[in-house]
């Protein structure tokens, strides 16, 4: 049996992964593949635990930033073990929804916890399962937060608390890993509609792997 494919989606709050993930699987579903969901932090049930001290649980809330990193890096050895590399293996599509470049992006640079740790603590994490393609949804910090308000109506879990300036680092972070990793990354402009986006998709997936074929 043929390997299955492992696809990405990074981005900063509101760029749209979580809708353009979903609007993939359906299409790749109608045309008979097998796709699995996955989100980080969580997708599994210990992920989920950490998932809720991570964003939500008060005992979270004086998190340093190295008890952070480990937290995101045990959620994702767990996903990676459990559910990613079966899946992978027994030939269907993975469709993460962020993996291990929102830690080097989020814990190494927006944290300022450095490039050497992070690539320890991601090697470690996740071995050699590593992503073939990644979609970065690029979109502005305003216009990014603006949607999560707009959809969440104010409320902020304890990584949207973070001032602007935290995510512009993350977006220029993410544009500057991207340009160093062209063959993986695939660029997007998140500002579009979300049906131009997904066909954008769509596309690059049909001349990367021929899917629709
Ligand atoms: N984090 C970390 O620090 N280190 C790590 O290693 C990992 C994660 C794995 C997880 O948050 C947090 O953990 C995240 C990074 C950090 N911190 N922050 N902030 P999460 O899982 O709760 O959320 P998220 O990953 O940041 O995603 P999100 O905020 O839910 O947004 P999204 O998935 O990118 O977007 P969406 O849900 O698809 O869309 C957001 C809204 O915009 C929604 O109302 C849509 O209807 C609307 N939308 C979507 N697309 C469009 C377009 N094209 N036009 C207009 N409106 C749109």
């Amino acid at each position: 049996m043929a390997l299955g494919r492992f696809i990405s989606f990074e981005g900063s709050e509101g760029c749209g992964k979580s809708t353009q993930i979903k609007r993939l699987c359906e299409r790749l579903q109608g045309i008979g593949h097998e796709v699995l969901l996955t989100r980080e932090p969580g997708g599994t049930e210990l992920g989920e635990c950490i998932r809720d001290l991570l964003q939500h649980a008060p005992e979270g809330e004086n998190m340093t930033s190295e008890s952070e990193l480990l937290l995101f890096a045990a959620s994702r050895a767990q996903l990676v073990r459990r559910v990613i590399k079966p899946k992978i293996n027994a030939g269907a599509y993975v469709l993460a929804d962020r993996f291990h470049d929102s830690t080097t992006i989020y814990q190494g640079i927006a944290r300022g916890l450095g490039e050497e740790i992070v690539s320890v603590m991601n090697d470690f994490a996740v071995g050699d399962c590593l992503p073939d393609c990644t979609f970065l949804l690029d979109i502005s910090v305003v216009e990014g937060r603006e949607r999560i308000r707009a959809r969440s109506g104010g409320q902020e879990d304890r990584m949207e608390r973070e001032p602007d300036s935290f995510f512009e680092k993350v977006r220029v972070g993410y544009l500057e890993l991207a340009n160093n990793n062209p063959e993986r990354f695939v660029l997007l402009d998140a500002s579009k509609p979300a049906d131009e986006l997904e066909l954008e998709i769509w596309d690059n997936l049909n001349k990367k792997y021929g899917v629709g074929s």
